[in-house]
């Protein structure tokens, strides 16, 4: 492994370079060639990669990044996984291999099943899956008994299948990953602006004034913001992030895209970098909020009084409870010199265009929702909300995640949507709410469950807790997967475990001679179609067509044909018309473009109890750390996308050829007596248990004190089950307390 210094600017011309070289080493270059002409293009294929939307005009030289290239050839890649694969490596010769190596061995390209102690994986039919997945269903003592569960790649069209056969099968047991993700953006907006969403569109970017970017790292995890970032720039916003460790590409950009990005100067982002202590955002963000009502009492004009007294509610309380704070505490908590927060303080106070945007760094905590609920605080004061330039933006993950939520993915179904589907399609759904992932980790374990369903994802990689996720898995009697490349929750299944291996975003799907086209949503709430292009000739069905057939062979009463509906994708798109509201003319609006959901917040209407935007009292972290603790955040690499590893290079934080690192302050390592290179044991201690991993090389980086960061997903051993944000459940991969020592090797 090599550690170098980290670059100064994010992307530029090695980013096309590093882009070019992945794909052509994992695909022919025709091939290569025909999916990049069509990548986020209108009428195209939508990037398998993050949900971040495409602008109207999409550039000439192309309309991707250096990720969504590599996500591109992970899944379209030449080389394939059958049967001989199976026959060679035992499923204990594969739980050896590192993910990276599970990644590159190529697509799947047949169904698989193990059963009976087998130690390999062996062929079967659809046939034979479909009969003995409705059987092992049909067979639970109760419906409760088996989880359903979706990764954010699925189609709208999928999706929406999906949970019309769970719920006719007569569960809510629909965790997805968004419950380890954005579930407490959700939750927070939902409460305080009475939509889960996010309320700005790119055009908003454009508009603000001030754009505030929370725990993000968009030079990775969604390159292409990097470009509305420079636009918005050029329109004059400033740019404060907030952020324990200094990430490059929120320092200085070169723009690929333009001939200045390669022969010229980068672009600063960031006007005021903040690096806050992990998860004392609340902290900083009161700090920030005193300060303001200092100016307002004292100079007037700061706050938008009319908005606060017209469109919200809770404001008196909130006040009362923001000012009983000790600032110097609160400036203490957050690791930062009080000029900093001036500095923000002055850049926020005469405007009110003002958009949060933000990810991980804030959802991923014990009170992640709290953090998010300061956020909408600071835009009510200013009026920031429900008009042009300014607004709430969760930057998105998986490329459909906010689409199968729209589409009625989710444990906790809304009345409305329940009701419709027993109107529309007669049959009582269930209205008790169905398990989240911890609490579906936690049913698996205890026996409460039985059969686990994946669409889609890496299940045990993603979840906390590792060892305890394995045993609940072990747990269940059947485990199946449908899924485009093999990865580790394949290697840990029930009594039976099955791959169903599927079309991909990047394939072309035919039914009856015709091309069908799937749509999804992106990030600020667009539907659009995506259509592959690669004529895939493996033994894989598409995921809407799985669904169907395997609700056909379950719901032997069901009088829907679905068969007949997966002949045509138009006719699943009239059921979803029919059923979730905003998709009035959906075959006409999609094929005419694409269209924008509703959203009320965008528009200044709150549909809460009392439709107004809700202040809201929120609370500081309540741990303490102690003198041989630190905090310990997971981050993503440059070369992963979630579970899946593209490479083992994180260039722009300037580690090289390795992933198990933990990356640490400077003067934390004097004070341990370690240096660059030693390697060290981590552990945390949660509620009587220990739990260690070994030998991880130390990498000096700069972030604050006390603050430690690790890799998802081996971190997530570290991560305690029973440790997740208070109201979403979403565990609390971002802040672990945990103790290092000198690994004795
Ligand atoms: N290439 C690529 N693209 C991706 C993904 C990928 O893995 N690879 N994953 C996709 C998915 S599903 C998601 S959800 C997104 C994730 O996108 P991000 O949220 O950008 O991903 P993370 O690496 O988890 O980064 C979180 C950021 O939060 C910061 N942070 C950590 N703790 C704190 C804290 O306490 N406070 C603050 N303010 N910041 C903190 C970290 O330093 C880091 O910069 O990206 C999506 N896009
Ligand atoms: N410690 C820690 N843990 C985390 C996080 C963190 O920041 N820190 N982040 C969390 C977040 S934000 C998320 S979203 C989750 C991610 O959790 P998941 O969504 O479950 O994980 P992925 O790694 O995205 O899933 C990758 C797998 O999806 C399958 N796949 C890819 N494309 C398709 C497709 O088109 N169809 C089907 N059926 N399968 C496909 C492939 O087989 C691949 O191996 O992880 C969470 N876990
Ligand atoms: S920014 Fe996201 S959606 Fe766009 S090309 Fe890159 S990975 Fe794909
Ligand atoms: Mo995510």
């Amino acid at each position: 492994m090599k550690i170098k210094k980290s670059p100064v600017h994010a992307v530029g011309s090695k980013s096309v370079f590093k882009a070019s070289k992945m794909a052509t080493k994992a695909m022919s270059l025709p091939k290569t060639l025909v999916l990049l002409r069509k990548l986020n293009q209108k009428h195209g294929m939508d990037c398998p990669g993050c949900a971040w939307p495409d602008p109207d005009k999409r550039s000439k030289l192309g309309e991707f990044c250096e990720n969504g290239v590599k996500a591109v050839a992970e899944e379209a890649t030449d080389r394939k996984i059958g049967a001989e694969f199976f026959h060679k490596h035992s499923v204990k010769d594969l739980l050896d291999r590192s993910d990276y190596w599970l990644g590159q061995q190529g697509r799947l390209q047949q169904p698989m099943i193990i059963e009976n102690g087998d130690e390999y994986y062996q062929p079967i039919s659809w046939d034979r899956a479909f009969t003995l997945i409705a059987d092992q269903l049909n067979a639970l003592p109760s419906p409760d008994e088996a989880i359903f569960y979706t990764s954010g790649r699925t189609s709208n069209e999928a999706a929406f299948l999906y949970q019309l056969f769970v719920r006719m099968f007569g569960t809510n047991n629909l965790p997805d990953c968004s419950n380890m993700c954005h579930e407490s953006s959700g939750v927070a907006l939902k409460e305080t602006l009475g939509i889960g969403k996010g309320s700005v569109t790119l055009e908003d970017l454009y508009k603000a004034e001030v754009i505030l970017i929370f725990g993000q790292n968009p030079a990775t995890n969604h390159p292409r913001m990097l470009t509305a970032l420079e636009k918005a720039k050029a329109h004059g916003a400033k740019i404060i992030s907030i952020n324990p460790l200094k990430e490059v590409g929120l320092v200085k950009f070169k723009n690929p895209q333009k001939v200045k990005g390669w022969v010229g100067s980068s672009t600063n982002i960031s006007d005021l970098y903040l690096q806050v202590r992990i998860n004392e955002d609340v902290a900083l963000l009161k700090s920030i909020l005193i300060k303001l009502f200092d100016l307002e009492e004292t100079q007037g004009g700061i706050f938008d009084t009319d908005f606060i007294r017209n469109k919200t509610d809770g404001f008196e309380e909130f006040k009362k409870d923001l000012l009983s704070n000790n600032l110097n505490d609160l400036i203490k908590r957050t690791g930062l010199a009080e000029n900093e927060i001036d500095k923000a303080v002055q850049l926020l106070k005469d405007k009110n265009k003002i958009i949060a945007c933000w990810a991980m760094g804030l959802t991923q905590h014990v009170n992640a929702v709290d953090n998010i609920r300061e956020v909408v605080n600071l835009l009510l004061l200013k009026g920031s909300i429900g008009k042009p330039g300014a607004g709430t933006c969760p930057v998105r993950g998986h490329s459909n995640v906010q689409g199968d939520r729209t589409v009625g993915i989710s444990e906790r179904p809304g009345k409305d949507l329940l009701d419709k589907l027993a109107t529309n399609f007669g049959f009582d759904p269930p209205t008790k709410h169905g398990y989240s992932v911890v609490e579906a980790i936690q049913a698996m374990y205890d026996n409460k469950a039985g059969v686990f369903f994946a669409m889609g994802g890496n299940f045990l990689s993603a979840s906390p807790d590792t060892h305890y996720t394995t045993q609940a898995l072990k747990n269940c009697t059947l485990t199946v997967h449908v899924s485009t490349k093999l990865n580790r929750s394949h290697l840990v299944h029930g009594k039976t475990g099955i791959i169903l291996p599927c079309l991909g975003r990047t394939d072309r799907i035919i039914k009856n001679g015709k091309i069908q086209f799937v749509t999804v949503e992106n990030s600020m709430g667009i539907v659009h179609s995506s259509q592959g292009m690669i004529q895939n000739k493996a033994d894989l069905l598409p995921e809407p067509e799985i669904v169907a057939r395997i609700a056909h062979q379950t719901l032997k009463e069901s009088k829907l044909d679905w068969i007949y509906l997966t002949d045509d994708y138009n006719r699943i798109r009239d059921l979803i018309e029919e059923n979730i509201p905003g998709f009035n003319d959906y075959n006409s609006r999609i094929n005419s473009g694409g269209f924008e959901l509703p959203n009320g917040a965008r528009n200044g209407v709150f549909k809460t109890a009392s439709d107004k935007a809700i202040f809201t009292i929120n609370k500081l972290p309540d741990y303490e750390i102690k003198e041989n603790e630190y905090l310990l955040t997971t981050i993503r690499s440059h070369d992963q996308f979630n579970t899946t590893i593209y490479g083992l290079d994180d260039r722009y934080r300037g580690v090289f050829d390795g992933r198990e690192v933990i990356f640490m302050n400077g003067e934390d390592l004097k004070r341990e007596k370690l240096k660059a290179g030693d390697r060290v044991d981590i552990s945390s201690h949660y509620n009587d248990t220990t739990r260690t991993i070994h030998s991880y090389t130390v990498v000096p980086y700069d972030l604050p004190s006390k603050c430690l960061a690790m890799y998802f997903p081996e971190a997530n051993v570290l991560v305690p089950l029973d440790l997740h944000a208070r109201e979403s459940l979403t565990p609390s991969s971002k802040s672990v307390i945990v103790k290092i020592s000198k690994s004795k090797d």
